[in-house]
């Protein structure tokens, strides 16, 4: 590349103190330099790509991970403007890319992220490149500029004529190494996820993404999303694995108090909600004002059709908003001007006017939806008043096992065998499937640390069952007294006895069923505690390998190769295949899969990112299709990351 020199005047030292100061304290602008800051620079551009497509000028973006790690977004917006501004002295690419917070001014009329980490601009990016260039065709030319580590290399010059008719901006950047020190190797999966939850979002938008490191002679991997139907779609995607209610998928929009709303939403006939709300195409988990307004409408629109078609008698109740969501699948996008961020970790929606959008919006249309499609208004209704009942019953059997356990002093279940040390910090809980292992486990266990709670045989599967079934559950009953933290409204964190809970189940396709059903269960009702990193999966090993009175554990069949070449393959070798953890005596147990200076534990762990996509995770598995569920034990070990040894 060229080396012409830059003029250095007060305006230029100003801003290169402005993105040494990104290279200082990244974190301050993206978060952290891991992986997931590594992938927050291919959002942080694109974003401006989609900022040009809901001005509604591009159509095309395509990203394109490199053989070396580096990145290429492309859009076929109108192009960054490349004539100099007047106040700055500098063309509109050097404005975008050198000075901070700078990126979204040019957004041609559209609505600006400004929440939380995201929208800090092209300049963060390019700050935290080792080096970046940029394509610009406009006015039939091509116009390029190059920065390395954020300083400019030459001015914005021209490189070459454009094809006709083309216009568009082209990214091409390489993360630096010494800023993402943990890694600079970008994960297909991750941008997936987050590159078709913003093709959901922008109805029309195609967006290409092309992965080039493949082996020499293979094609490359590439994906395009493109949905014409927007949210809608993402709530059939989300459904797919799932028996929906009824046919059709509701879909309402509108403009409201200068909020532009979007909503979707269809039953499934499972008894859990999933709702899934953004701000500014920016996902917020912990909801807010937009939720709120959601929700207050949906429960006042089915009350007031049921009374009207005298669904609800005037002596009965109203139906509450959890009964008339469950089974909901939604998704609420809303587009401001300026979104205030609340909460701790500013992933809540303050602004009160979108409350009144949203309400006002959702109100009318579902209206007018419900008379028209008295069928579909009469399956919800349905679905909604068995679900008071059954809250009904669910609430009665609480508040005796409330008045019993307050009765019966602490009230621990019969079967737990609890640790002595009475401090959460040093205390561990194994939960086992199966008394016969839970014999074994409470022999081998250390007896001041570690507690143990046997199950018999499958939990059940809170994703095909009721409130009061759930609640009349003794496997279910017997986990939430032990654990101690309530759950619902009640549940409160700080009373969890133990740090540790561990789920130890066989290691076959049963044991991973049983797993998977106690990690709905908790991801369900408790998701704190996965989320503030308290559950575990135990490890047992596969195989036991003896030979000449030396003993070898396997927890894989390739270590089991590897341990196999290592002491030579003879009659010597016995190996025991463990078909399950009752095989074991406590010893072995002890020593392969509970001691904690031995074992190997996973994490189970929720990217906050794609939760969305969990969502889909759990219900595949646990729902009742067939052909979805084989897809997925095949990529098992999805939520299951983080090695903690
Ligand atoms: C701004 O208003 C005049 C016409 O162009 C508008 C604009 O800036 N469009 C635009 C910016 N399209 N695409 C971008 C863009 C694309 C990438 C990949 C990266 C960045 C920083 C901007």
């Amino acid at each position: 590349m060229g080396n012409e020199e830059v003029q250095y005047g007060a305006d230029q030292i100003q801003i290169l103190e402005g993105l040494e100061a990104v290279r200082k304290r990244p974190g301050m602008y993206i978060g952290t330099t891991a992986s997931r800051g590594l992938h927050h620079l291919v959002y942080e551009i694109v974003d401006n790509s989609v900022d040009e497509a809901l001005a509604g000028f591009c159509n095309h973006i395509e990203v394109t991970i490199n053989e070396d790690n580096t990145i290429i977004v492309k859009d076929n917006g109108r192009g960054i403007p490349v004539d100099v501004n007047h106040k700055s002295g500098l063309t509109g690419v050097e404005v975008v890319f050198t000075i901070l917070h700078a990126g979204g001014k040019f957004g041609g009329g559209g609505y600006k992220v400004s929440g939380g980490l995201h929208g800090v601009g092209a300049s963060v990016v390019n700050a935290l490149s080792e080096w970046l260039e940029v394509q610009v065709t406009r006015d039939g030319k091509i116009f390029q500029q190059r920065y390395e580590r954020g300083k400019v290399c030459y001015p914005l010059k021209e490189v070459g004529k454009a094809p006709e008719n083309e216009t568009g901006t082209r990214v091409y950047f390489k993360p630096d190494a010494l800023i993402f020190k943990e890694t600079t190797v970008y994960d297909y999966n991750i941008l997936k996820q987050r590159l078709r939850e913003m093709a959901f979002l922008t109805k029309g938008l195609k967006i290409t993404l092309t992965d080039l490191r493949v082996e020499e002679g293979e094609e490359p991997v590439t994906q395009t999303f493109h949905y014409e139907g927007g949210i809608k779609e993402f709530v059939e995607y989300l459904n797919k694995s799932k028996t929906s209610l009824y046919d059709e998928i509701m879909y309402f929009e509108g403009n409201k108090n200068n909020v532009q709303v979007e909503v979707s939403l269809q039953h499934n006939d499972s008894y859990t909600e999933s709702i899934y709300t953004f701000v500014n195409n920016i996902n917020t988990p912990e909801g807010g004002t937009h939720l709120e307004g959601f929700k207050a409408a949906l429960t006042k629109t089915f009350n007031d059709y049921a009374r009207a078609n005298k669904m609800l008698k005037d002596s009965e109740d109203n139906l509450t908003g959890e009964d008339i969501r469950e089974g909901l699948t939604a998704i609420i996008s809303v587009k401001i001007e300026d979104p205030q961020f609340e909460g701790q970790t500013k992933q809540k929606l303050g602004n009160s006017e979108a409350r009144g959008a949203v309400a006002g919006i959702v109100g009318e249309q579902l209206t007018y939806f419900l008379e028209q499609n008295p069928n579909v208004a009469k399956q919800i209704l349905e679905k909604a008043i068995l679900a008071q009942r059954a809250r009904d019953a669910a609430r009665k059997a609480r508040d005796l096992t409330r008045r019993k356990s307050a009765l019966d002093g602490l009230g621990l279940p019969g079967k737990l065998a609890d640790c002595s040390d009475k401090d959460p910090k040093n205390c561990e809980i194994f939960i086992v499937e199966g008394d016969s292992a839970g014999g074994s486990a409470k022999t081998a266990r250390s007896r001041a640390t570690q507690a143990i709670l046997p199950l018999r045989g499958k939990i059940l599967n809170v994703e095909k069952a009721r409130v009061d079934k759930i609640y009349a559950n003794n496997e279910i009953k017997a986990m939430i007294t032990a654990f101690g933290t309530g759950i619902h409204d009640d549940f409160d964190i700080s009373k969890l006895r133990y740090n540790k809970i561990i789920i130890m189940t066989d290691a076959d396709v049963d044991g991973a069923h049983i797993a998977t059903l106690m990690l709905t269960f908790l991801y369900r009702f408790m998701p704190e505690l996965i989320k503030e990193g308290h559950v575990y999966l135990a490890q047992p090993p596969l195989y036991k390998l003896e030979k000449n009175k030396k003993i070898w554990y396997a927890y894989s069949d390739e270590e089991l190769n590897q341990i196999l070449m290592d002491v030579g393959r003879d009659q010597n070798n016995k190996i025991q295949r463990y078909k399950g953890l009752g095989e074991m005596d406590p010893e072995q147990l002890w020593e392969t899969t509970m001691d904690p200076e031995r074992r190997v534990l996973l994490r189970v762990t929720i990217d906050e990112e794609s939760e969305s996509d969990i969502d889909v995770t759990f219900t595949t598995l646990m729902g009742d299709k067939v052909e979805p569920r084989r897809d997925f034990i095949e990529k098992n070990a999805k939520f299951v990351k983080n090695l903690d040894i």
